[in-house]
């Protein structure tokens, strides 16, 4: 059944409690003042136990203590329980984080636990635009608007809001990055109060809300004629603007900004820096507490393919490093993770280990651009694990940075009006992943896929077994027969979906794998395009040299011959023709496994995961023969073991 085809509330009629665990009678004590609180902890009981019954004789206690302003505690005592926050919020948080660990099936009197979040912001990001289409969106369209207009269904909202309340995000940017016209109009009447009404519904939760704005908001919005961030005019606009903003909203979080970026007017434009751009924007803000989100994903995206030396990955570090220091304390530099986009594998970005005296914010893309669009299965957590735990600076890893360095964590959201939010029902793991990394960044792709599974599905041993092996294998799955070793971008352009080996090879975007009939990949050593020197010299070192280089990243740094001999000994042209044979046939299994969970997870996630199962597959099978195909002619080299190549 089509998701989109239901009304919400019919949807939510069909998602049961969880049966089996067993109701229990108790009372919930809490000060008037956190009736809110009060409530949302009874309603996740009657969710999880059907409705719960009173009972003097065990009282769950909800207080404020004098912890940390979002920390909680959660704690067994002799007749009862109590959930304590640092501050209202943090009792919310307490208070989710006890419902979530007793929808795993632990028993009340296991739950003990102290915990406070490693950063301050922790952030989703919708590329939702206004006319109800969401950027690289996989889960059907806007859940906040349609035709030009705020449209939306409070109650689901309010559902949205508890979701991701209850992993710890804190912060909301309701519109795309790429700002247009009507969106620019965001921080003006008439659409302002409807954003006041939106943020009304988020705030109860602890969830402020954000907005993209659009660098040239002082023309489209404000009728000048220029928007150069020094002009005296420009100032004027950006502050005034934004006290119109903080008086409808004013517990508003702050604006995102993307400048000159792929298409995006920007600071550059009028001669002056970033720094320039950011601070006029952000001391509009100040007064008020807000923030600006400042990305840095600027790069000449009007490159000469035949350019051999402007190199995209150097961009970022380009741009910003050099202003390290010159941003206002409440800019925020918000930084993919990787130096490229979202690919399957990048290494970290060189800018965290570079700005020392700038505050930094993580990018991850929760949506699945390039990591198979919620189609095919790609567990995103593993790829942050990595992430997170790769070095950045003498034995300091890149989560080491967090609360530090890194202030904000943020993800491009892969929701939608999708009733079950994010069209595939294994997708959901991503963004429930997300919001505990944000929150605890030591967490584990295990831990979390386990915790996730036990949440949502109610199946034995060998069901939650199945989903955890599912999705702890599916990134290297899809990493196997997509592009090998770190090369990225061999994907259909526009679309970013499915094989196209040399879709971007002779375009603008900077994106070139310069395959030829004996090597494959760009030099980005010292000696070559020299984007290894932006990283601390022990990384630069370990990058440079072929034998030290990661292996998985190995395309990534190198021109590498054909017949390059790999750390197993086959060579890599072997290597890439055994990972697109074994990537499609995982893609094989998974479906196969996935056959065996019928009647174990209900019905209409078993035929909707399924049926996306199948396009895995058929899309493995078009990346491995079109890959090798490749390589074949451009090599004239055979699979040593006979295989099937078509010539
Ligand atoms: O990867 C690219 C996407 C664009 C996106 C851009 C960005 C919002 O293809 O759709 O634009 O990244 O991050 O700004």
């Amino acid at each position: 059944m089509d998701h989109t085809q239901r009304k919400y509330s019919e949807y939510k009629a069909w998602l049961q409690p969880k049966s089996s665990l067993t109701p229990k009678a108790l009372r919930i004590r809490a000060d008037f003042d956190l009736d809110f609180i009060h409530q949302e902890c009874r309603l996740g009981l009657n969710r999880l136990w059907g409705e719960i019954k009173e009972s003097a004789a065990y009282t769950l206690q909800l207080k404020i203590d004098d912890g940390a302003h979002e920390a909680y505690s959660l704690t067994p005592l002799a007749s009862g329980f109590e959930i304590a926050g640092g501050s209202k919020r943090g009792l919310l948080y307490g208070v989710y984080r006890f419902l979530n660990r007793l929808a795993t099936g632990e028993s009340i009197d296991q739950i003990h636990e102290r915990s406070a979040p490693q950063v301050d912001y922790r952030i989703i990001n919708h590329w939702d635009n206004m006319d109800g289409h969401i950027e690289r969106g996989y889960a059907g369209q806007s859940f906040f608007f349609a035709h030009n207009q705020f449209d939306y269904d409070a109650e689901r909202i309010t559902d949205y809001a508890r979701l991701m309340a209850s992993i710890g995000i804190n912060g909301i940017c309701i519109n795309n990055v790429n700002v247009n016209k009507v969106s620019a109009g965001l921080i003006a009447e008439p659409l302002l109060s409807d954003l006041a009404d939106l943020a009304a519904l988020f705030r109860p939760f602890g969830i402020r809300l954000m907005v993209s704005v659009h660098f040239d908001a002082p023309m489209i919005v404000g009728g000048l004629t220029t928007s150069d961030p020094l002009d005296a005019g420009v100032k004027e606009f950006w502050r005034a603007q934004s006290a119109v903003v903080y008086d409808k909203i004013p517990d508003f979080l702050g604006y995102v900004v993307k400048a000159d970026s792929e298409f995006r007017g920007g600071p550059e434009a009028f001669g002056r820096t970033q720094a320039d751009g950011a601070n006029t924007i952000a001391a509009a803000v100040a007064p008020f507490g807000g923030l600006v989100f400042w990305r840095c994903f600027v790069y000449n995206c009007q490159q000469d393919w035949r350019d051999a030396q402007t190199d995209r990955p150097m961009a970022a570090y380009k741009h910003f490093q050099p202003l390290d220091g010159a941003f206002d304390q409440n800019v925020i530099l918000q930084i993919k993770n990787g130096p490229v986009d979202f690919q399957t594998r990048e290494p970290v970005s060189p800018l965290f280990s570079s700005l020392t005296n700038t505050h930094e914010a993580i990018e991850f893309q929760i949506a699945q651009e390039y990591t198979g669009q919620q189609i095919d299965l790609f567990s995103l957590a593993v790829q942050w694990e990595e992430i997170l735990t790769t070095e950045v600076n003498k034995g300091k890893q890149l989560r080491g940075l967090f609360g530090h360095e890194i202030t904000a964590v943020t993800a491009v959201t892969n929701t939608g009006n999708n009733m079950n939010w994010t069209g595939n029902t294994l997708a959901q793991c991503n963004l429930y992943a997300f919001g505990r990394i944000a929150w605890n960044p030591d967490l584990t792709a295990k831990e979390l896929i386990r915790e996730w599974i036990r949440i949502t599905f109610e199946t034995d041993e060998h069901g939650s077994q199945t989903i955890e092996a599912m999705l702890l294998q599916s990134r290297d799955i899809y990493e196997n027969y997509t592009a090998p070793l770190g090369i990225g971008f061999m994907v259909n352009p526009s679309n970013h979906y499915g094989p196209n080996v040399d879709g971007y090879e002779f375009s603008h975007w900077g994106t070139y794998h310069r395959a030829d009939f004996e090597a494959i990949g760009v030099d980005r050593t010292s000696k070559g395009t020299g984007f290894t020197t932006q990283y601390p010299e022990s990384l630069q070192n370990m990058y440079d040299h072929i034998a030290t280089c990661p292996e998985e990243l190995l395309l990534f740094f190198h021109r590498v011959r054909y017949d390059y001999q790999m750390k197993d000994g086959r060579t890599l042209l072997q290597y890439i023709y055994d990972s697109h044979f074994e990537g499609a046939q995982q893609a094989e299994a998974l479906l196969q496994s996935w056959e065996t969970l019928e009647n174990r997870v209900p019905q209409e996630a078993f035929y909707s995961v399924k049926e996306r199962l199948k396009r895995q597959l058929r899309n493995a099978r078009e990346w491995r023969d079109q890959v090798n195909t490749y390589f074949y002619r451009k090599s004239g080299i055979d699979d040593e073991k006979g295989r099937q190549i078509y010539r």
